[in-house]
């Protein structure tokens, strides 16, 4: 949680020198909803699909952390050869699915991955991340629907923080239960507090048995909360500071560490080496991805088609 902690306030950094340009959406204040699903999920077989606050998802799933900085930067030796971006993370290596833009966009996709391990007999199951914003989209019925039918090894996560860009829940819904969505299609489904990652890992251990039991999938709508604006160029008019520091008291990485001193599970050296060495790596990423060139202007014309159709113009 420190390392996506410190590699994102450095994104926003570099975002201010224009190192990274377009958008960056940052993930700080989430983490615990991250952490306690890397926790209850096999890395190795089972997949994710989120929308476009990615950049530490697949660093979660086990990609170098210098391939998503390369990203950013555009750089062609990112994980998408630099021609992503930050809303499209994507390492089909581990796991990662992405990384889309387009609010909602995902749920279907994430149940067709889940389809495709059904069907191909595969023991894995997907968890498919969206926003509060991205459940008031029609696509999330028909794919509930089709989930619940056909019983897919499917985790529906709604990360609730509160806002779609400067939109507050309150303002766009008749009640502001979102788990609630789940009931109309006998959908198991249920509210989990988002800041603490062992609350979050229990709830998901038993969504992830369920659906790999073959029992279907389970709607969790985990609230929790982003200290960031939406995207860089948010003014932030819709919130109070005073708000932004309740949740900072709470913060995920701040309670984990009083945890782990509290129950002596490090000493004060070994705590100071843990921070030193996410320093270090992120130095090395930047260090990377600012040594790593852009890429040609051929390369526009690759990737656009699977197989030999590369077109070079003239
Ligand atoms: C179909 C579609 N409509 C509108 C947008 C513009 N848009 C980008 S982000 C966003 C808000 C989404 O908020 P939420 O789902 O809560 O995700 P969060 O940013 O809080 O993680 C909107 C409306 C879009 N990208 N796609
Ligand atoms: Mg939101």
């Amino acid at each position: 949680m420190l390392l996506w902690r410190k590699f994102e306030e450095k994104c926003a950094a570099l975002y201010i020198q224009q190192k990274i340009r377009g958008f960056l959406h940052l993930y700080n204040g989430q983490e615990a909803v991250l952490s306690g699903l890397i926790n209850s999920i096999d890395i190795k077989k089972d997949k994710v699909i989120t929308a476009y606050r990615c950049h530490v998802l697949p660093i979660a799933m086990g990609l170098h952390p210098k391939y998503v900085m390369a990203e950013l930067f555009g750089k062609v030796t990112g994980s998408s050869n630099g021609k992503g971006g930050s809303m499209h993370m994507f390492s089909k290596e581990h796991n990662c699915f992405g990384g889309h833009g387009i609010v909602g966009g995902q749920i279907p996709l994430g149940a067709g991955i889940a389809f495709a391990d059904q069907y191909n007999h595969n023991d894995a199951v997907t968890i498919c991340f969206m926003g509060d914003g991205a459940v008031r989209q029609g696509v999330l019925h028909e794919t509930f629907n089709m989930a619940m039918n056909w019983r897919l090894p499917v985790v529906f996560i709604c990360e609730n923080n509160g806002y779609a860009m400067g939109t507050s829940v309150q303002r766009t819904a008749n009640h502001t239960d979102i788990w609630k969505l789940g009931l109309g299609y006998e959908m198991p489904c249920l509210p989990v507090e988002g800041m603490k990652p062992e609350i979050v890992a229990k709830e998901l251990d038993v969504a992830v048995n369920r659906a790999r039991k073959g029992e279907g999938p389970t709607f969790l709508e985990i609230k929790t909360y982003r200290y960031k604006g939406h995207s860089m160029s948010d003014a932030q008019h819709y919130r109070t500071k005073k708000e932004i520091e309740e949740y900072k008291n709470i913060d995920p990485i701040d309670y984990v560490l009083g945890v782990i001193k509290d129950n002596k599970h490090a000493s004060s050296k070994e705590i100071n080496n843990i921070q030193q060495e996410v320093k270090e790596l992120v130095k090395e990423c930047v260090d990377f991805a600012e040594a790593s060139p852009f890429p040609s202007p051929d390369d526009l014309y690759k990737d656009i088609y699977e197989g030999p159709y590369n077109f070079i113009m003239d």
